[in-house]
């Protein structure tokens, strides 16, 4: 596998990232013959899973749902201990899978892409590490996750502040919060997570909240005994009942929309759903992320709960999110996330109200002059969703064209959420312009992979060099991605979601997920190939 001529690694495929879509795509080419050979920053497998181990990670898909498709043998033999897999059980569980697969033997490891470029002569990328070595390989597939890259605060002289910093998404196995003074920035999935586990632990805890999310509690429990026999024994099942739900996974949505049924049937209906927790509640009535009015009654509910839970009046109010619909920004599912500012130890800033001014060497000041104190301030801050693990690489297609200028500015464009043009046999596994982020993530990854399988296998069936795509193909399927977003409340109202790039300062704001489910994206890939893979371009 190694080119003397060059001192590289020659494969077919070059696979960028070892979670769950890295693992997939080594396992399914490797077992169809070709010479496969993954990377990854990271010294273990886990992708996302690997990095976010701060306290309370855990996933918003059910543990029994988020998991492979392509095992069966696995379902029956791994034991799920919770309803909701805590970031060690999912790290664990995708432990196992390397190992039961061999598939660490197929990868290097603490091993960063940092160039790649296409050798159109050659139909080859030429892909560098940050440590000098190179990779030769016809095909790029960047199984790179969305979620990967952190953004960087947004507020300036953080250098300022003499404590220490602490980022969720890189959090050091030693870390000890015990007994300190922290500040948490950041109230989005992964704030309302680390924030009721800091909580618990830290003398005081101080929230510095820009914009409030709606966040329903997870109910998160342990498996009862038996529960688990009773799914096994069903797998293939509920496997197939997730592959064909919209959103890559099973939910019990209400027949009504909001106002077919009266006021008190409708608040017994949130009430329930609440109670069940978990992103079921989205599927209280057909029509919440469609008619404004049906999603102001959610709105409502959730602020009515909050009051409820929340005794001080002012906290209160400044946790109800009033400029986006619910669902607009994604909405967070967490354990005793609104309990948590019921505390003694716990206070929230409003820093949308008075903006942080400046960091000092003991905490913040506000614009307002109020300082707070304290240890240590954890970063919760969100990713450069999308975009960032590209355009973070120098990838450089036909005649030199790199990718960060046309994704920097214009935003991410593909066809079928696969091809970007002028960058061909670069694979975009589960990212822009597929649903991604708004499915189950491990169900669209299991598309994509089966997907790019299957091509890689016709096209050396066909003998064929390369997959490009046009730049009109690739206009027209961001525009189906931009009209079915407008369909919906998506990307309506001031949310600062990632959705659609408004949370990095100077990206371009397109909506990036397709928005039309599982389902649909499937029959567009299905159309496409049927059709001799239509806005393509195979040579
Ligand atoms: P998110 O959802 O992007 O949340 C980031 C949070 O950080 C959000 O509340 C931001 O407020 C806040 N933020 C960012 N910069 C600042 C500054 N300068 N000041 C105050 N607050 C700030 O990222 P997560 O990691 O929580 O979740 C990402 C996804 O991972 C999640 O949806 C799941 O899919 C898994 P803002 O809203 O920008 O005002």
């Amino acid at each position: 596998m190694t080119d003397s001529t060059h001192g590289s690694v020659v494969v077919d495929a070059l696979v960028v990232g070892a979670g769950f879509s890295g693992l997939q795509a080594v396992h399914r080419l490797r077992g169809d013959g070709f010479s496969v050979r993954g990377v990854e920053t990271a010294p273990d497998v886990g992708g996302t899973w690997y990095w976010n181990r701060y306290p309370g990670a855990r996933c918003d898909v059910e543990s029994v749902d988020y998991s492979i498709y392509w095992d069966p043998e696995l379902d029956q033999e791994w034991e799920w201990s919770e309803k909701y897999p805590a970031q060690k059980d999912l790290h664990a569980y995708l432990r196992r899978i390397a190992d039961k697969h061999d598939l660490r033997r197929d990868f290097d490891f603490e091993t960063t892409i940092t160039e790649a470029v296409w050798h159109e002569d050659e139909s080859v990328w030429v892909s560098k590490t940050a440590d000098g070595r190179e990779y030769r390989s016809q095909f790029l597939i960047m199984a790179v996750g969305c979620l990967s890259v952190p953004k960087d605060i947004d507020v300036p002289g953080m250098d300022d502040f003499g404590g220490e910093v602490l980022r969720t998404w890189n959090w050091p196995d030693d870390a000890d919060l015990t007994g300190q003074r922290v500040g948490v920035i950041g109230t989005g999935s992964t704030g309302a997570q680390v924030i009721p586990a800091l909580a618990q632990i830290v003398e005081q805890l101080t929230v510095l909240q820009r914009t409030p999310n709606f966040v329903i509690p997870t109910r998160n429990r342990p498996l009862e005994p038996g529960e688990l026999d009773e799914i096994k024994a069903e797998y293939p099942a509920r496997r197939e009942r997730n592959r064909t739900a919209l959103a890559g996974v099973f939910r019990d949505d209400s027949p009504y929309n909001a106002f077919d049924v009266d006021d008190e049937t409708r608040r017994a209906h949130y009430e329930e759903r609440w109670e069940r927790g978990g992103l079921n509640f989205l599927g209280a009535f057909q029509d919440l992320m469609f008619d404004k009015a049906a999603n102001d009654s959610v709105a409502e509910f959730i602020h009515t709960k909050i009051d409820e839970i929340v005794p001080h009046g002012p906290t209160a109010d400044a946790l109800k999110p009033r400029s986006y619909p619910m669902g607009a920004k994604r909405p967070v599912i967490a354990t005793d996330y609104y309990e948590t500012f019921a505390r003694d130890n716990v206070t929230l800033v409003d820093v949308r109200a008075d903006p942080i001014d400046a960091f000092t060497a003991d905490g913040v000041r506000l614009a307002s002059g109020a300082e707070h104190e304290f240890d240590t301030l954890v970063l919760a801050i969100g990713f450069d969703a999308f975009t960032g693990p590209y355009t973070k690489i120098d990838i450089r297609g036909v005649g030199g064209k790199r990718l960060a200028d046309s994704w920097s500015t214009q935003g991410p464009k593909t066809h079928l959420g696969m091809v970007t043009a002028g960058f061909p046999n670069m694979l975009v596994v589960a990212g822009a312009g597929s649903p991604s982020v708004l499915a189950n993530m491990v169900t669209a990854i299991n598309d994509h992979i089966i997907w790019i399988g299957d091509l890689l296998n016709h096209m050396r069936a066909e003998g064929l060099a390369s997959i490009d795509t046009t730049e009109e193909a690739q206009d027209a399927w961001v525009q189906v991605v931009e009209d079915v977003a407008n369909m919906t409340l998506w990307p309506t109202g001031e949310s600062g979601s990632w959705y659609r790039g408004e949370n990095v300062v100077g990206k371009p704001q397109i909506f990036m997920p397709f928005a039309g489910g599982v389902v649909a994206f499937r029959e567009h890939l299905e159309k496409s190939r049927e059709n001799d893979y239509a806005g393509f371009v195979l040579a």
